[in-house]
């Protein structure tokens, strides 16, 4: 601590996570980008049952009906989409591109929501405006232009709505791919993929209610006091009735360890503020699968898995027992960083405990081996039968706000069977079948020319993949790249050939179409779908929403299109039919989001029903355990990486960061 005080500008910041601080950088947010007046109506139908969902993340609402839950995360991403701050096109007349590319990303988003429909110009080096029925006329003519469908990539941002995501992979289906690169691809695809093969599905089985009655929670590689903050006021529960909280995390993150929850008026008085972590373990970074390793073997030792369970529902128990037993606790050491002596008192507890919840994020997914480390963590929680019991489960703890409902209605490159025949089924095209490609794959083919064209349904996917040295040159080799976005990013400004920028409507605005105002729905990390109603008036009247924007490329690109796209964005309700009609797990979906608080898509495993290949829950093997020792020996500085208050994945809300 002394050696970093004498940093030049480094201020050590002494406060506990949330209380004062998140309400001083809050304060600082809204009066920087919005009329002061706004702020307090427009945060309080934030997540209410008549409001919009909140952009900032995917922890869920108490029934989504609770008074306004103050949070950091969400009141900065609102405020930075409802500012004042506009970037119109005589913006772009007076900047080249060439002269934006030397923007900050901070100073690019900073100029404020996009206003009008934009085409670049090569001529001038500028974006200007164009008309919608031009734009779309372009595209068009481009995609239909492309000698093979699978040249296209379609590009999804975890914020689009389910129904915005719905008609998006149904266009590039009827135009004819499945290249679906996704943001998820570069967050808790781990958990997509791993989780299937151990318990047959790719979500976390916990509802929010669990967090009432679980006994224990064990937390992994992940920082909610940043990133999910109003899953503190959980957590702060959860601590204040005195169950354990058990950490493992190569930083001290200070929210683990104390946080003043801004909804309690007694810790704001006082300055008080509530302990969290129980126990907080420094692990190595990348040594989370030796120490769950190692915490399974210290729990066979103590003879305290649930037979029962083991014997009902799973398979491959002996064989994972063999492994650990033969495993040495020199090499647990070794790869996780910690003490055996440690790792066995995390068994005991966990063993004392008769309902355990593990949460965990990017500390686990975002490695090498992340798919192998959410898989021990399924085995750790199936050793004693924490899968679908109350208070216990697996807690995936995702970033975008609907970047599961994306997936569920059907963004994916690996479409299922019964999705594709649940399209052919609703709209009597036949889609391809043959997998497309994910965010790698989707880069490495622009890289080699093999993809010329990229339709983007938000983000800022050059910033968000790694490797900038090959991704920015990769962009500019595309011949065509669509931009559906609200503000202006980096991915914008890494032109090839033709470029487009369509300006959308964000979730803060009313959504106006030819059957009324419409409501858009969403799904939470604990699988719970809602619906979302904007009430500002939007940022621009040239804003279209993303459904309508997508239909608009759809009817421009597919002259013989079987899908009716304009009466489909006429009135979201008939989007939800056919989502209805084509995954059943939506039935009585219009219905059942008018009931406050939505509903919950079934979850098998959290009903012990397991659809796995054996139909049972799989004991998976234990990957390496100390992965980083062939290449970081002594001397070799590991780093990793970690969000912070002030930024949302590539958003720079401000350069000061507490
Ligand atoms: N303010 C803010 N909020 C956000 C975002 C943001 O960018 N900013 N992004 C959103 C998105 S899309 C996502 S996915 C979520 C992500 O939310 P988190 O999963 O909480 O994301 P990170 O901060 O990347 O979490 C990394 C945590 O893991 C720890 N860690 C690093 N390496 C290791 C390791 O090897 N093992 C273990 N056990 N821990 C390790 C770090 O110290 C850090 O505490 O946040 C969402 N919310
Ligand atoms: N440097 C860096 N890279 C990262 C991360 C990081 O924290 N830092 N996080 C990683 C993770 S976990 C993830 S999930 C990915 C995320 O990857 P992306 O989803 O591609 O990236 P974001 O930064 O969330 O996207 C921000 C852009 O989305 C647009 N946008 C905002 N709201 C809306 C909306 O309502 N509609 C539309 N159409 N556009 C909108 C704005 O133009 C904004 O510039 O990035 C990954 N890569
Ligand atoms: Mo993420």
């Amino acid at each position: 601590m002394s050696r970093r005080r004498d940093v030049p500008g480094y201020k050590p910041y002494d406060s506990p996570a949330g209380g004062w601080g998140a309400l001083r950088a809050t304060a600082k947010a809204v009066r920087e980008q919005m009329q002061l007046g706004e702020a307090p109506q427009l945060l309080y139908r934030t997540n209410k049952p008549d409001g919009f969902d909140c952009p900032g993340c995917a922890w869920p609402d108490k029934e989504h009906t609770s008074t306004f839950q103050f949070c950091e995360n969400g009141a900065k991403a609102v405020t930075w989409e409802a500012t004042r701050k506009r970037a119109p096109p005589e913006f772009f007349a007076a900047h080249t591109v060439s002269e934006l590319r030397g923007f900050s990303d901070y100073e690019l988003e900073n100029q404020g929501r996009l206003t009008h429909p934009l085409a670049y110009d090569a001529a001038s080096d500028t974006y200007r405006a164009v008309s919608w029925e031009e734009a779309f006329a372009r595209i068009g003519a481009r995609l239909r232009a492309l000698p093979d469908p699978n040249m296209a990539e379609f590009y999804t941002s975890g914020r689009a709505s389910n129904e915005a995501a719905f008609l998006f992979q149904i266009f590039a289906r009827e135009y004819g791919t499945n290249n679906f690169p996704d943001c998820s691809n570069m967050c808790h695809e781990a958990t997509s993929v791993g989780l299937p093969r151990s318990i047959g599905i790719g979500k976390g089985t916990v509802s929010l209610e669990d967090f009432d009655h679980c006994e224990m929670i064990l937390s992994i590689g992940h920082n909610p006091g940043t990133n999910h903050p109003r899953m503190m006021g959980t957590l702060h529960e959860v601590a204040r009735r005195g169950a354990p909280i058990v950490v493992l995390n190569p930083l001290r993150e200070r929210a683990l360890e104390r946080f003043t929850d801004p909804q309690s008026p007694v810790e704001m008085g006082t300055f008080g503020a509530t302990e969290i972590a129980t126990s907080y373990h420094l692990l190595k970074v990348g040594g989370d699968a030796a120490a769950l390793a190692g915490i399974m073997k210290a729990l066979l030792d103590l003879g305290a898995v649930d037979r029962d369970f083991i014997g009902a529902h799973t398979r491959g128990y002996e064989a994972l027992a063999a492994q650990l037993g033969s495993t040495p606790w020199a090499q647990i050491e070794a790869g996780s960083g910690l003490a055996a002596a440690d790792l066995r008192r995390v068994a005991e507890l966990y063993a004392a405990s008769q309902a355990t919840i593990v949460s965990y994020g990017m500390g686990v997914t975002q490695h090498t081996r992340g798919t192998a480390n959410v898989q021990q963590i399924a085995n750790l929680l199936l050793l004693r039968g924490n899968i679908g019991k109350p208070g216990a489960g697996i807690c995936p703890l995702r970033g975008h706000s609907n970047v599961q409902g994306d997936r569920s209605v059907g963004v994916t490159e690996r479409p299922s069977d019964a999705l594709l025949a649940g399209i052919e089924r609703t709209f009597g095209f036949r889609p391809p079948a043959a997998h497309g490609h994910d965010a790698i794959a989707a880069i490495r083919a622009i890289e080699e020319g093999r993809s010329t064209a990229l339709i983007c349904l938000g983000g800022n996917l050059a910033v968000a993949l790694p490797d900038p040295a090959r991704c920015f040159p990769a962009m500019r080799r595309l011949q065509l790249a669509v931009h559906v976005a609200t503000k202006l990013n980096r991915s914008h400004l890494l032109i090839g050939r033709e470029a487009f920028l369509l300006p959308c409507l964000g979730r803060t605005e009313t959504d106006l179409q030819a059957g009324g105002a419409q409501s858009v729905t969403v799904e939470d990390s604990m699988s719970m779908v809602h619906a979302s109603v904007g009430k500002l008036e939007p940022g621009s009247p040239h804003l279209r929403s993303e459904p309508a924007i997508v239909a608009g490329m759809a009817v421009a690109t597919l002259p013989g299109t079987r899908v009716p796209w304009l009466e489909l964005i006429a009135d979201y309700d008939r989007i939800r039919d056919a989502i209805e009609s084509v995954l059943p797990d939506f039935a009585d979906y219009n219905r059942r989001i008018r009931i406050p608080g939505g509903f919950r898509l079934p979850l098998a495993a959290a009903e012990r029903v397991w659809q796995t290949d054996s139909g049972k829950a799989e004991f998976l093997p234990l990957p390496e355990l100390n992965p980083a020792a062939a290449w970081a020996g002594d001397g070799v500085l590991q780093l990793t990486t970690i969000r912070s208050h002030d930024q949302y994945n590539t958003t720079i809300y401000s350069m000061d960061v507490r």
